[in-house]
């Protein structure tokens, strides 16, 4: 059994007492998801719910893991709507219904890993994100996709800090987001996210540092150049655009090579691709490895 150490414990952990005091309106938000199928791509033991959801990055709500959950509570996922816009045939605004309705939500059980060193494994509910690209009918010239967060500073707080620049922005060639193990999800443990893990819908890629899972995606833009990220933008000497999990590429002030997984004590050897690299290894044969980070 493992007993998380008095000093292990961040206040971040701890619920604030105003969150407490919003209990009813945070768990109004959860409906249970009809889940057709369910994979597992790890053994690993499966992150605490209230640790996946509590511990989070989403800057737009502030830079501190509990604060999406603390000052999330205005916050509206619902109507929703994804504009799709750039290389393709089908361009337009589709609503979450509309988005989600052909795509039975599958759970898939996913490592997850942090650029500060963390890690979870988080059974997410989601379907392949190319399926759904697929139906906009991608041009020759779409080389590339761009995503884009939502950007309401009224019900996101965290905005006005100006930490970065928004709208959040992520992109994906366009190989790997049509790769089987990139999805988009809408839930995890069997619910509809909550705020904090990008309600009501947002991108996994599992083999790739956790700031490349963009959340609350409100546009798809099919683009013939590489997307210019958020986290590039901000600090391009720690954050890239590839951003492939690698344990042989420090940050210019720290080492990738180990990662505590959430829940247990000692570190972990971090694998490179996140232990995904059978499986997407291929898409980069050629590019330098130190440009994978
Ligand atoms: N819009 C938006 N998406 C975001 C972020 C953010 O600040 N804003 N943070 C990213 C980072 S740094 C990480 S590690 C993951 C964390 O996902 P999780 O909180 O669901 O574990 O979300 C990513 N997606
Ligand atoms: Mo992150």
């Amino acid at each position: 059994m493992l007993i998380k150490q008095a000093g292990d414990i961040r206040s971040s952990d701890i619920t604030p007492h105003s969150t407490y005091l919003r209990r009813r309106e945070f768990l109004a938000a959860l409906v249970t998801l009809p889940i057709a199928s369910k994979m597992a791509t790890t053994t690993d033991a499966v992150t605490r719910k209230d640790a996946i959801t509590s511990y989070t990055n989403y800057y737009e709500f502030g830079s501190d893991k509990g604060d999406a959950r603390e000052n999330g509570g205005a916050f509206k996922a619902s109507p929703w709507n994804v504009t799709v816009d750039g290389q393709c045939g089908k361009p337009g605004t589709y609503t979450l219904e509309d988005i989600l309705k052909p795509h039975p939500l599958e759970e898939r059980v996913y490592r997850m890993r942090c650029v500060e060193g963390w890690s979870m494994v988080i059974p997410w509910d989601g379907f392949p994100l190319g399926a759904l690209l697929k139906r906009f009918e991608p041009t020759a010239k779409a080389k590339y996709v761009e995503f884009t967060t939502v950007n309401r500073p009224k019900e996101m707080p965290g905005i006005r800090r100006q930490v970065l620049n928004y709208p959040y922005v992520e992109g994906l060639r366009m190989d790997e987001a049509m790769h089987p193990l990139t999805i988009l999800a809408a839930g995890l443990y069997g619910e509809s996210l909550l705020t904090p893990n990008g309600a009501p819908l947002r991108l996994v890629v599992p083999w790739k540092y956790g700031f490349k899972g963009i959340k609350a995606i409100v546009k798809i833009r099919f683009v013939e150049k590489q997307p210019f990220n958020t986290w590039q933008e901000a600090n391009p000497a720690y954050y890239g655009f590839y951003a492939n999990v690698n344990p042989d590429v420090p940050t210019p002030s720290y080492s990738q090579a180990t990662e505590r997984r959430i829940g247990e004590f000692l570190q972990r050897r971090t694998l490179p691709f996140n232990g995904y690299a059978e499986q997407v290894a291929s898409m980069y044969a050629g590019l330098d490895p130190r440009r994978l980070y």
